[in-house]
């Protein structure tokens, strides 16, 4: 069964794949006219309420096309600091594209509590039905950008689970075995292997 997963961002794509992909869905960014989604993202303080709005754009997106019957699959993701409330959450993307990582270390310059998670919420959208899932990954914010490998805060990013790696010294297998958003995937998976539940 193939899977539609609605993104602008390749690197989502490829850690959905693999996950999916063992249990023998197929999962494949959506295109239309052959690019990849760009979505409006509502101002709001939830990922849940930013994921729902990429699910009813995504379905608008492929409304009356051959893709219309598909499964579409979509997630929210971002990086909260502990010590400030809330912050970037649902603006990582705007935050990382303006101030960027050298702008988020220097306002922790001072800062002794340099604890963060990441979370996601992931939304698929599966014959008329809506599974919705959440996923965490704890750690803290080293105090320079380390690796080179993932994309946005995992150069800062040290998972308490990594032996005091950042996301971006990890290959992308172990990244995904602990990270935010294969946790909320697993969950999307339980629900389409026990549906009842
Ligand atoms: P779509 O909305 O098109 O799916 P996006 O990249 O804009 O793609 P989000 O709106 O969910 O995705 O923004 C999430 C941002 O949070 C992302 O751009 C990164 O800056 C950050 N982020 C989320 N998960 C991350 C991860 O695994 N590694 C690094 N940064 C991550």
């Amino acid at each position: 069964m193939k899977i539609l997963f609605a993104t602008g961002n390749k690197n989502k794509i490829a850690e959905a794949g693999t996950l999916f992909g063992e249990l023998g869905y197929d999962v494949e960014g959506l295109l239309v006219n052959g690019n990849r989604p760009n979505f409006i993202e509502p101002q709001c303080n939830s990922l849940m309420e930013v994921a729902l709005s990429k699910i009813i754009q995504a379905r608008a997106m492929i409304k009356n096309s051959d893709l219309e019957g598909c499964a579409i699959l979509v997630e929210d993701s971002g990086i909260f600091i502990d010590s400030i409330e809330n912050f970037p959450g649902v603006f990582s993307s705007f935050i990382f594209e303006t101030i960027g990582l050298s702008g988020i270390l220097k306002l922790l310059e001072n800062s002794q509590d340099r604890g963060a998670e990441y979370r996601c919420v992931t939304i698929l959208d599966w014959n008329g039905k809506i599974y919705h899932s959440n996923g965490i990954c704890k750690g803290k914010l080293g105090k320079k950008e380390v690796g080179t490998s993932g994309f946005g805060y995992d150069p800062i990013f040290i998972p308490h689970e990594g032996k005091g790696r950042t996301f971006s010294e990890m290959t992308e297998i172990e990244k995904s075995s602990i990270s935010h958003r294969s946790n909320s995937l697993r969950g999307l998976l339980t629900y389409l292997q026990h549906p009842s539940k």
